[in-house]
């Protein structure tokens, strides 16, 4: 039996909902409190077609906090651990909110949009109420807002070509994680070159729900030769090119540092985060505990929780995600483990759902 998701106006739909249903979306999921498509003709059928063409990606979830005002950087600053001191505006980064005991309460792309102004492009937990919370508790000269901004990715090899035939060869100079401004009739979007897969993109934030629906359009009538279809972040794509998805691989209880983001946390003595001396400590004496890629040695899996991950009877961490991959030919998981049990040289043979899985454990991304 099918079930259904019930629309409602707490459940968000967004600009781009009706074209999606007339184009055949097949499951939604819901992140930050809106519809995020799933699937479309199915998650291999999609992950197959990404991986070759280009789609249009309805990520409105991605939703910006905006932080404007005097005190809008030291407020930013305050939530991640990432060092923005030296942020340009016309660059995304990647940058984890921390809380005080230095765990992740999201792991959003951070935008420095003008001189006063910042755009945080969060994951799926509601970062307006901790920005409110601090601003409030530390008095800052802030403005906090969820502006009308829906992320549209276009995503896939053959995005280059679709992006080029619209905006013009200009945007093929825009360099990985750059952003600008793009005209399209009358308008200029935001955009940048990103996205949730590695098969390459990019990302405009619609501004302007009319001239949002003329440019989808517009790429659907001119992508046709490029086989232009809607899809949206696939499991599959994203688990092989080793993205993390906060809520599923990472949660407020694991901290940066146990998800391998020690790139993403500066310890600059002229920074100033939550967290940062919990994660000073940490970071002395070593994580117990850090996320893994397995590889598992069976041809399906498919998880709906978290699942123990049992060596010889013990208890040795728990598996986030997991999917069947075509390009490894094998299953491939993302699970915490205890640095105790890191066996990097030869397969192990580990128990999950009460099956015997022989399973290397490698770093993520994983290679071949
Ligand atoms: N785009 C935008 N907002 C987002 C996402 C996005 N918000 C939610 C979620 N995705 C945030 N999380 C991520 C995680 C990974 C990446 C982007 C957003 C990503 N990482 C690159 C990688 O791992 O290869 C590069 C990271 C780096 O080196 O800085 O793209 O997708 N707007």
């Amino acid at each position: 039996m099918s079930s259904y998701i019930a629309k409602s106006t707490r459940v968000r739909s967004t600009p781009f909902t009706n074209r999606i249903e007339e184009y055949g979306v097949q499951s939604y999921t819901v992140y930050n409190h809106m519809l995020l498509p799933a699937s479309f003709k199915g998650l291999e059928e999609d992950y197959y077609h990404l991986k070759k063409n280009v789609q249009l990606w309805d990520v409105s979830v991605e939703r910006q906090v905006q932080i404007k005002g005097p005190d809008a950087s030291l407020l930013t600053q305050l939530m991640t651990c990432r060092d923005l001191s030296q942020a340009k505006d016309h660059v995304c980064y990647y940058a984890p909110i921390t809380d005080d005991q230095g765990k992740i309460l999201n792991d959003p792309l951070i935008m420095k949009v003008s001189s006063d102004t910042w755009w945080i492009s969060i994951s799926d937990t509601d970062v307006i109420l901790y920005a409110k919370g601090l601003a409030i508790g530390q008095n800052l000269d802030v403005e906090i807002t969820e502006p009308n901004v829906n992320p549209l990715a276009v995503q896939g090899p053959k995005s280059f070509e679709l992006m080029k035939r619209i905006f013009g060869e200009e945007i093929l100079n825009l360099k990985f994680f750059h952003f600008k401004k793009f005209n399209f009739e009358d308008h200029n979007f935001l955009i940048a070159r990103s996205g949730w897969s590695k098969q390459g993109g990019f990302e405009i934030y619609v501004d302007d729900d009319q001239k949002g629906l003329e440019l989808y359009d517009a790429l659907y009538a001119k992508g046709k030769d490029l086989d232009v279809r809607p899809g949206c972040p696939n499991l599959i794509e994203r688990i092989e090119g080793g993205l993390l998805s906060y809520g599923n691989d990472m949660n407020m209880n694991d901290t940066p540092l146990e998800c391998g983001l020690d790139s993403f946390v500066s310890f600059n003595d002229e920074i100033n985060y939550l967290g940062k001396s919990v994660l000073q400590k940490q970071k002395e004496k070593g994580v117990t505990r850090s996320l893994v890629g397995l590889k598992l040695q069976i041809n399906e899996i498919s998880l709906t929780k978290t699942l123990p991950v049992f060596y010889k009877g013990e208890l040795i961490g728990d598996l986030r995600s997991a999917c069947y991959s075509p390009q490894f030919q094998c299953c491939l998981g993302i699970a915490m483990i205890n640095v105790s049990h890191h066996n990097f040289t030869e397969p192990l043979n580990l128990n999950i759902n009460e099956q015997e899985i022989t399973t290397e454990i490698t770093s993520i991304p994983f290679t071949k």
